[in-house]
């Protein structure tokens, strides 16, 4: 099995298990954890997601030894099999946590990136390798990075392909947090937790905000924040929240559709 599904407390953990090659990805674990996150969204019980790797590494990108002979005319196939997992972790409506457990290298750094809230293991990496093989950075790394670390350092990162340590990409700004090794799972789960008791039709609704962001002008940035606030505000969750509020206790949230 490529992938290992947890079901816990209103979330799924799902490991990547291929730890003889640091998590390299393949296909078979490519569609693995398309079907994984169908099959979450699919389940209401199910209010978020967190990932994380097998071993001592989070995914060291592309299984190599799948490309060696692949002739080139094949590499646009193979892309487009990952490219549906970028967008689906990107388009989710769940809330995802990714805990950077080791080295996260190539697509496995950009795997990472499209989850919503990236902590890694102090010992954790973050490495571009593509240049180191001759390719560039895909699974959207060339628009992720930019849009969270900047340009100058988008392009450093992409050129040199030198590993950049889990502290300095927090400093970056690249991800959330980086905590020690032995807190990671916990910190990880416990974040999972708390989202999963979150008001998970906002969430979804902020997903999708934030990814129009990337291409909207402010106008209709502000016109679509009415439109999903007016979904959000639909959701009990909203007004829940509000009494609570008024009623000074801790809000209890469903995470149902209005
Ligand atoms: C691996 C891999 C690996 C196979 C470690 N494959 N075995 C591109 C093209 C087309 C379509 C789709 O998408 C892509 C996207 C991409 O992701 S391209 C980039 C692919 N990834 C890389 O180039 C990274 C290759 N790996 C490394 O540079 C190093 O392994 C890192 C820096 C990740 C970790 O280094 P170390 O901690 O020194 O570990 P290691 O190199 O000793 O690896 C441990 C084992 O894992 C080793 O096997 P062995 O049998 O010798 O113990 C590696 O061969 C294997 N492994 N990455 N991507």
């Amino acid at each position: 099995m490529t992938i290992l599904v947890e079901r816990r407390a209103g979330y799924r953990r799902i490991t990547l298990n291929r730890p003889e090659r640091l998590n390299a990805l393949n296909i078979e674990m490519g569609e693995a954890l398309v079907a994984a996150l169908a099959a979450a969204e699919a389940d209401p019980a199910c209010r978020a997601l967190m990932l994380t790797g097998m071993g001592r590494g989070f995914c060291a990108g592309q299984d190599l030894n799948e490309i060696v002979d692949m002739p080139v005319a094949e590499i646009p196939a193979l892309i487009d099999h990952y490219n549906p997992l970028i967008r689906r972790l990107a388009a989710s409506p769940l809330p995802i946590v990714c805990a950077v457990n080791g080295v996260a290298a190539g697509a496995g750094a950009n795997l990472a990136l499209a989850c919503d809230i990236v902590l890694a293991a102090r010992s954790a990496s973050f490495v571009q390798a593509f240049a180191r093989i001759g390719l560039i950075p895909d699974c959207g790394g060339t628009w992720f990075l930019p849009r969270l670390v900047g340009i100058a350092r988008a392009r450093a990162l992409a050129l040199l392909a030198e590993p950049l340590p889990a502290e300095t990409a927090a400093d970056w700004g690249l991800i959330w947090r980086a905590i020690d090794d032995d807190r990671l799972l916990p910190e990880a789960e416990g974040l999972a937790e708390r989202l999963a008791a979150g008001p998970t039709v906002a969430y979804g609704l902020m997903k999708r905000a934030f990814n129009a962001a990337a291409s909207n002008d402010l106008a209709r940035q502000l016109d679509l924040e009415r439109d999903l606030q007016s979904e959000a505000a639909a959701a009990p969750d909203h007004a829940e929240g509000v009494r609570a509020f008024l009623e000074k206790r801790p809000a209890s949230f469903a995470g149902k559709r209005g």
